[in-house]
């Protein structure tokens, strides 16, 4: 379903230079994966995500974390990228001035061709220590899961960014950097809520940058973005690629 933009938006995508798109979990859900907001099925129903992507929950349940993970990176590793991911692939290979900011940690962007990104809040496959952040390729089945890092024996846990951790710091000051600089902003499937990533549109914003939101419901971007388009991104992703490789 072809969606008709808007001339004035059509005009600025044709004249941007210097494009960020940034990015959250509505942009995977066309892929089949489950937004933070949408109620989580099945036996995590019972727990809010904030409760269990935190290291204090690791501290006290690291088996009931380390298995939530273990069920995410089950859908992650059966999904593939959607029409929204690879219309960003196809605006950054005809757009030298294109970058990727995403806080989506299952990898699809990568898989769908995407390089020029930054992952703000790590990535679901990647595997670490707690302790040390040692990375671990693989590891021995446990019977008490986590399993165990080989180089010191501490508890494995997913190479992502848990709420009261700080974020990576290239990675953050890469992303303000081209937020603050940058002549247009696409903020792409995120309830803009999730501090200090939900600052980029702002700072862009502030910036003299034109901010486009892409999202069926309301945000607390909505009323600064300059174009709020309703739709979902694998709709409205291909037709903005489609305006902008004319
Ligand atoms: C930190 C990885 C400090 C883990 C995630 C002010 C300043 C700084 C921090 C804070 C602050 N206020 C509060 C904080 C603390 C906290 C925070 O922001 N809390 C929130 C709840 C208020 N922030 C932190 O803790 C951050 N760390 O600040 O540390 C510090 C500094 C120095 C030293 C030590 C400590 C860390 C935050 C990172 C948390 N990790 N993910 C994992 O995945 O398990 S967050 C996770 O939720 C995502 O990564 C994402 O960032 C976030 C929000 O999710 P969204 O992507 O937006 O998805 P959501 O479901 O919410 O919304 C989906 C949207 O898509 C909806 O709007 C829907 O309408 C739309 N949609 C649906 N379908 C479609 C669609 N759109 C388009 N198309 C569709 N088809």
């Amino acid at each position: 379903m072809a969606i008709d933009l808007p001339f004035e938006l059509i005009d600025r995508l044709r004249v941007a230079k210097r494009i960020v798109a940034f990015t959250g979990a509505g942009i995977s859900a066309e892929s089949g994966l489950s937004t933070f907001r949408d109620k989580q099925t099945g036996l995590w129903a019972q727990y809010r995500p904030e409760d269990l992507a935190t290291p204090q929950a690791f501290r006290r349940n690291p088996r009931m974390v380390w298995e939530w993970y273990e069920w995410r990176r089950g859908f992650v590793a059966k999904v593939e990228p959607n029409p929204g991911h690879h219309a960003l692939a196809r605006i950054e290979a005809a757009r030298p001035g294109f970058f990727l900011v995403t806080q989506n940690v299952d990898g699809l962007h990568a898989r769908a061709g995407s390089r020029n990104l930054v992952e703000l809040h790590g990535n679901i496959r990647r595997t670490i220590c707690f302790e040390h952040r040692h990375l671990a390729e693989s590891w021995e089945p446990v019977e008490e899961p986590p399993p165990r890092c080989e180089r010191c024996g501490g508890l494995l846990r997913p190479d992502v960014v848990w709420f009261g951790e700080a974020l990576p710091e290239n990675a953050l000051r890469r992303a303000q950097e081209a937020a603050a600089h940058c002549d247009l902003f696409l903020s792409i499937g995120t309830s803009t809520l999730v501090y200090p990533a939900a600052e980029l549109p702002f700072i862009a914003g502030s910036n003299g940058a034109t901010v486009i939101e892409i999202n069926p419901d309301f945000t607390p971007l909505s009323k600064l973005a300059d174009f709020v388009l309703r739709e979902k991104a694998g709709v409205a992703l291909p037709a903005i690629a489609a305006t902008m490789l004319e």
